[in-house]
């Protein structure tokens, strides 16, 4: 746990108490603090209170009391409207931050040579994979290295702050609204497209909120930034004219004539101006098609800029075993594969999985985000039939219509049931039951990587004699 002192003696309030609240409250305790922790829900309390957070329900307090209002990500802060709290937040003058916020000014805090590395790595996609991989690569390279934030374990659950360790952050959108003091030693940008609109106003609010990573950058630090979309192009062209930090691009589909490109799997460095080979990632198992190339090709330029040399960086990226819930292959029953991809929550995400395999019996639903499944229509052809669930089903059977042989099964179990009979009974060379939702999961799950488990449970459940799991 990372302690956080800067509150010592003063009154906090904590409101939300899942991965991020809980884990804020510790930290706040423990730095001194006297917290103040709420959530809605009856059972999160009851959880909270069984971890030794006291509860106090912050509806009720004087509100000019509190230093500060810490916020999950997961609650509205200014769109479509800001949380009724945030509001009495900002009447009663209380700032309004989040966990990396907390993190950042803890690290701040420290004489500058005492601090730690820290790495933050944002996109639309592909951000859990590229933390995942750095992460992995530095700890194969010896490093001390801590991952964290959106991948799943609040940041500041994370071991304590240390002048040799590397921070490995993902940080989603929601996240990096509430930060102002961040710094990133490294700040990776992937990619962007239209994605939680909603949560941020539109297009330019999101971008708004991930151009965070960058702010307070400074000379000695890089910035890592994709060229294979519009709105990173034009991040990357702005920040190299303007920035105060050193930029490197890195590109799945343009060889470029500085950064680092892995067009078609080979990786390049460039870095220097110089071509330099260092590797074909079709030797990298977990690090297949186009988005991987790009995902690779961050994680490369990110450990470059930490100082790992190019071997070393390679053997990493052939021994990363892959992320849960992201084109993880759960196994085969009777010839029938079972994938979950439940970390497409966007279009552009499924488009991926839909792109790797024939034969797809395909699950998708849950909340649709605006762009719904229209774009991913050239993909269709390798669609046998789709298994549609939750508030999407209806949008997507009509984008479908004509196109893809469609069943509405309401629930993923009963998805799950159908597309497994069917593939079964289909007499397909190699068919694929893949969940690859193209929505988030909030309607009926608490998050994507509980959508995964279930889908995990549900095959493991069905014939366990039969499943040979992957290794
Ligand atoms: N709550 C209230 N009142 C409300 C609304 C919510 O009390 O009006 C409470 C809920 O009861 C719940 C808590 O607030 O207990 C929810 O907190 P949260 O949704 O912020 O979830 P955490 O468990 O703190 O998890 C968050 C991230 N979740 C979101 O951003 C939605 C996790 O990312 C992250 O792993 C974790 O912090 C640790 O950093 C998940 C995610 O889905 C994986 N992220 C989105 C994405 O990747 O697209 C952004």
């Amino acid at each position: 746990m990372i302690p956080i002192t800067e509150y010592a003696g003063r009154d906090v309030a904590v409101y939300g108490l899942g991965r991020t609240g809980l884990s804020a409250a510790k930290a706040l305790k423990a730095g001194g603090a006297r917290v103040h922790a709420w959530d809605d829900n009856e059972e999160t309390r009851a959880k909270a209170e069984a971890a030794g957070i006291a509860l106090s329900d912050i509806n009720k307090r004087d509100w000019q009391t509190f230093a500060a209002l810490v916020l999950s990500p997961g609650i509205p802060y200014k769109f479509p409207q800001p949380h009724r709290l945030v509001r009495m937040a900002e009447m009663t003058g209380v700032p309004v931050i989040g966990d990396m916020e907390l993190f950042a000014r803890a690290v701040q805090a420290l004489p500058e040579r005492g601090r730690p590395k820290v790495v933050g790595i944002t996109g639309t996609n592909g951000k859990s994979t590229t933390t995942a991989l750095t992460g992995h690569v530095l700890k194969e390279a010896g490093r001390d290295v801590r991952v964290g934030g959106n991948i799943g374990t609040g940041v500041l659950d994370l071991a304590a702050l240390h002048s040799n360790a590397v921070y490995v952050l993902e940080m989603s959108s929601y996240q990096l609204d509430l930060v102002k003091s961040l710094h990133c030693n490294v700040a990776v940008m992937l990619n962007l497209s239209p994605d939680h609109l909603e949560r941020h106003g539109g297009m330019d609010g999101y971008q708004a909120a991930k151009m965070r990573i960058f702010q307070n950058q400074t000379p000695h630090d890089v910035a890592v930034v994709g060229f294979d979309d519009i709105y990173t192009q034009s991040i990357a062209i702005g920040l190299s004219a303007s920035g105060p930090q050193r930029v490197t691009q890195i590109s799945s589909t343009y060889t470029l004539g500085k950064g680092v490109s892995a067009v078609e799997g080979r990786l390049y460095d460039n870095l220097n101006g110089k071509a330099e080979f260092i590797g074909k990632l079709e030797d990298c198992p977990a690090l297949q098609g186009r988005h991987n190339f790009q995902n690779a090709a961050a994680a490369y330029a990110t450990c470059r800029a930490l100082g790992l040399d190019p071997a070393t960086i390679m053997a990493g990226l052939k021994s990363f075993p892959g992320l849960a819930h992201r084109m993880e292959n759960i196994g085969d029953i009777e010839g029938v594969r079972f994938v979950n991809d439940s970390k497409a929550t966007n279009a552009q995400a499924a488009e991926q999985a839909l792109r790797s395999f024939r034969n797809i019996y395909w699950i998708a639903g849950g909340v649709p985000k605006a762009e719904g499944i229209g774009p991913l229509a050239p993909l269709f052809p390798n669609i046998t039939k789709a298994y549609l669930f939750g508030q999407a089903e209806g949008a997507f059977a009509a984008t479908l219509k004509g196109k893809v042989a469609v069943q509405a099964c309401g629930t993923l179990d009963r998805a799950v049931d159908q597309a497994f009979r069917d593939a079964k009974a289909s007499g397909d060379a190699s068919p694929v039951v893949l969940l690859s939702p193209a929505c988030a999961s909030f309607d009926q799950f608490k998050d994507y990587e509980h959508r995964g488990e279930v889908f995990r449970s549900l095959v493991r459940a069905m014939q366990p004699a039969a499943l040979k799991e992957s290794a």
